[in-house]
């Protein structure tokens, strides 16, 4: 007879389960309480949700990062950063022997692979030459971080020298496309990729003297807002990392070696430094696949626009 046909047996069942449940209940104790009304099912919604967007993140995870201009400041950082998340890493510059050391260590400290090449990015010839020839391993470019890029100059438009004009232009303008040109249909090609470029605040705001190198970030700011939509309906993402006053080679590039001169403009400041930088880069690149982080601008507290800071006096 089953237990449904003899309400006896079923009567019994119930008594039994009430007092395994009751005897149960009584062998917990107020702290056992707490952790299962309370703390266990807060600890697994948090968990389960953290969990569920740790999964979502862009892993980097060997995956290859190439960071143009790597030999100083910005680019530097970057490499090292994305290193130090297990990412490879390709990096290029005119300084070789930077670069080459800056590989070697990239590959000791971190155990990641590194590989530099010398290259001019305002050579287009050389920039394609050198993209095509990189070893098969090297092909698969995740992420490209268009770092590359110098001032040289602070003059009236009127009194400037063109060769100034042409080097920037080459380098931040045209070196930017030749590098994007080279490296996007391999992205397109694989369903996957991340062009990251470094623009400026004077991409947003020009400034006194200023003139050239604000139209090559202006530029750097069209280019990317441009080939974001370029590539919609595509998994590629574009962003632009603009900042403000970092300290770096940049002002003693500017000013042809005058290191005093270069000091000058982070005097009684704290300006922002590499790091700050690849840290938002590394950030813009680690979101899930579906957010794209259009465009990030950073400056130090001590600055407000790009000829409007805050110096204590010593
Ligand atoms: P650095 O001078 O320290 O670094 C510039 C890097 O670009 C160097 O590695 C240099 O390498 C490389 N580079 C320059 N010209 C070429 C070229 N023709 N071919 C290949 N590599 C080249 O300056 P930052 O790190 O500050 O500059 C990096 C980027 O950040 C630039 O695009 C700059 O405009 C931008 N930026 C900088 C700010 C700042 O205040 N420092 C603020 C906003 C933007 P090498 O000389 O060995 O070729
Ligand atoms: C470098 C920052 O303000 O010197 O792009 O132009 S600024």
């Amino acid at each position: 007879m089953s237990l449904r046909d003899n309400p006896c047996q079923r009567y019994h069942f119930v008594i039994d389960g009430s007092r395994w449940i009751v005897e149960a209940i009584f062998r917990l104790s107020l702290k056992d309480w707490f952790v299962a009304t309370l703390i266990a099912p807060l600890l697994a919604m948090t968990h389960t949700k953290l969990l569920s967007r740790e999964s979502i993140m862009t892993n980097l995870k060997e995956k290859i990062v190439f960071v143009t201009g790597a030999s100083s400041g910005i680019g530097r950082s970057t490499a090292v950063q994305f290193a130090k998340l297990g990412a490879h890493i390709l990096i290029c510059a005119r300084r070789d022997d930077k670069i080459q050391t800056l590989a070697k260590e990239l590959g000791s400290s971190y155990g990641v692979k590194a590989h530099a090449f010398t290259l001019d990015v305002r050579n287009q010839k050389e920039v394609e030459n050198c993209l095509s020839g990189l070893p098969d391993e090297w092909k698969c470019i995740s992420v490209l971080v268009n770092n590359a890029g110098l001032s040289r100059g602070l003059d009236n438009l009127q009194d400037a020298k063109i060769e100034d004009w042409d080097e920037m232009i080459d380098t931040n303008v045209k070196g930017v496309l030749y590098i994007t040109r080279a490296v996007l249909p391999g992205m397109i090609a694989r369903n996957e990729g991340h062009v990251i470029n470094i623009g400026s605040v004077a991409g947003h705001w020009t400034y006194p003297k200023g003139n050239v190198y604000a139209a090559t970030k202006f530029a750097v700011n069209a280019l990317s807002q441009g080939l974001k939509m370029d590539l919609l309906g595509t998994p590629i993402r574009v962003t632009s990392i603009d900042p403000g006053l970092v300290e770096t080679e940049f002002s003693v590039v500017r000013f042809r070696g005058d290191s005093e001169r270069a000091q000058k403009v982070y005097e009684g400041l704290s300006p922002l430094t590499p790091d700050d930088i690849a840290e938002s880069i590394v950030w813009a690149a680690t979101r899930p696949a579906h957010v794209n982080v259009n465009n990030i601008v950073l400056m130090t507290t001590d600055q407000s626009a790009p000829t409007m800071v805050h110096r204590k006096s010593s």
